[in-house]
């Protein structure tokens, strides 16, 4: 990851991108371009899911048309298909960070700017249904109040404009490659949190390259820092996931001599997926053996380059013998830092002790540690899911 540079210390506006960046706009495409397709006699394939990532409507549309084969041109398509989005945009989810970084920003009064290619009104639209952002932005630019879209820095330097500041004081948060270039042409300072992931080399000319917005840190910029890290955690909404132990990739114990219990990330792809990669902890129940603390990576391993998102919770405690097929229940309550590359295995090795040692700590805080009691890690009715009872107790805690 890229250091920012020196003079970020200029910074007092932010401008933030809405689709990506914000708010988890794939999951809705594929939802509807899956819903389109069956429609029309085809099938889904969501291998293919990830060429529509960051892709306008336009380009998106074409590229189904050609992939699917389907009869129609791309206005056509386009016409029979966004009044399909339209419905969806409240089902949109916040990405991860998002609401955090929107209501950090408000609280200490940076002046932060919405500037997305979409029409105004369909930005109006998506963010009435998320509570507090509307108030949050000084101003919002549509694609639709500026002559060209990005990657043309028109619609930044309109933000800046509007906010009554100059473009090098100002902070561009995108997720897309178009997006980083309008910025860098707008003469702005340009965080990319790209969407796609491992595709983090073709962001090079951003400032900064980031995994997800809970890796924004303000202060690098001269900005507030963020008050709410605890001994290196950030505490998150708890989530919740369950399932067999499976056989990983054979390497934890043999390679790294750190055991890593695989879940199948298959049964919880919603979940998983709605979570950035990196690295958590929190609690993991064994039904027949107790309730341990447990710290875990979630993603792609950079350094092994997997080509799974793969779930390895690490148990903090030595066990006698494997426990594979065991039923494991884990409610993951916090988030210490983004996968990384490593240049050798010491260091890699070396880093997630380091993991175990913060994540050992931090579940003495009563905050985390009122987990620990959580019906879900040693009820074996309950279903490994986000959406069951004792989620819901455990969110109005
Ligand atoms: P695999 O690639 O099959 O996951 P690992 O070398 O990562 O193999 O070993 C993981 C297995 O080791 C787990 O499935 C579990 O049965 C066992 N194990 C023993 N101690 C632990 C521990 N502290 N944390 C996680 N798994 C452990
Ligand atoms: N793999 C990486 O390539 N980069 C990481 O930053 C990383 N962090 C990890 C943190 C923890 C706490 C654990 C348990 C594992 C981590 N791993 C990471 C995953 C490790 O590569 C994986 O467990 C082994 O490859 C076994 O499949
Ligand atoms: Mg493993």
């Amino acid at each position: 990851m890229a250091a920012p540079k020196p003079i970020s210390w200029l910074i007092s506006h932010v401008i933030l991108d809405l689709d990506g960046t914000l708010l988890n706009t794939d999951a809705v495409v594929s939802k509807v371009v899956k819903s389109f397709l069956v429609k029309n006699g085809k099938t889904w394939d969501s291998k293919k899911a990830h060429k529509l990532v960051g892709k306008t409507p336009y380009e998106a549309a074409s590229i189904v048309l050609e992939d699917y084969g389907l009869p129609y041109s791309t206005e056509e398509f386009l016409s029979m298909i966004t009044p399909m989005f339209s419905e969806q945009w409240c089902n949109m989810k916040p990405l991860p960070g998002a609401n955090r970084l929107i209501k950090h920003l408000r609280r200490n009064g940076v002046p932060t700017a919405l500037a997305s290619d979409s029409p105004r009104s369909n930005i109006e639209a998506k963010i009435s249904c998320r509570q507090g952002w509307k108030e949050s932005f000084s101003t919002i630019v549509g694609g639709d109040e500026v002559q060209k879209g990005k990657p043309s820095p028109d619609i930044f330097l309109e933000a800046a404009e509007r906010m009554n500041t100059t473009p090098s004081n100002c902070l561009v948060i995108e997720d897309s490659l178009p997006g980083v270039t309008a910025g860098k042409a707008a003469g702005m300072h340009v965080i990319a949190v790209p969407s796609v992931p491992k595709k983090t080399g073709e962001f090079s000319t951003a400032d900064e390259v980031i995994n997800s917005l809970l890796d924004v840190r303000p202060e690098n910029w001269g900005l507030p820092p963020f008050n709410d890290w605890i001994e290196g955690t950030l505490p998150i909404e708890p989530w919740f996931i369950s399932g067999p132990v499976i056989k990983g990739f054979g390497r934890g114990s043999k390679v790294l001599g750190i055991p890593t219990a695989n879940l199948p990330a298959e049964n919880f792809s919603d979940v998983v997926s709605e979570h950035t990669s990196g690295v958590y902890f929190g609690w993991a129940g064994l039904s027949t053996r107790g309730i341990y603390k447990m710290v875990m990576s979630i993603g792609w391993n950079p350094y092994f380059d997997n080509t799974e998102k793969t779930v390895e919770p690490w148990l903090l405690h030595d066990f006698a013998e494997d426990f594979y097929g065991e039923e494991l229940r884990l409610a993951i309550v916090g988030y210490i830092r983004p996968e990384a590359n490593f240049p050798s295995l010491e260091s890699l090795i070396e880093r997630i002790h380091e993991d175990g040692r913060i994540a050992e700590k931090a579940l003495d805080l009563p905050m985390y540690a009122k987990y620990k009691d959580s019906p879900y890690l040693r009820n074996p009715l309950h279903q490994g899911s986000t959406t069951d009872g004792s989620q819901a107790e455990l969110n109005s805690m």
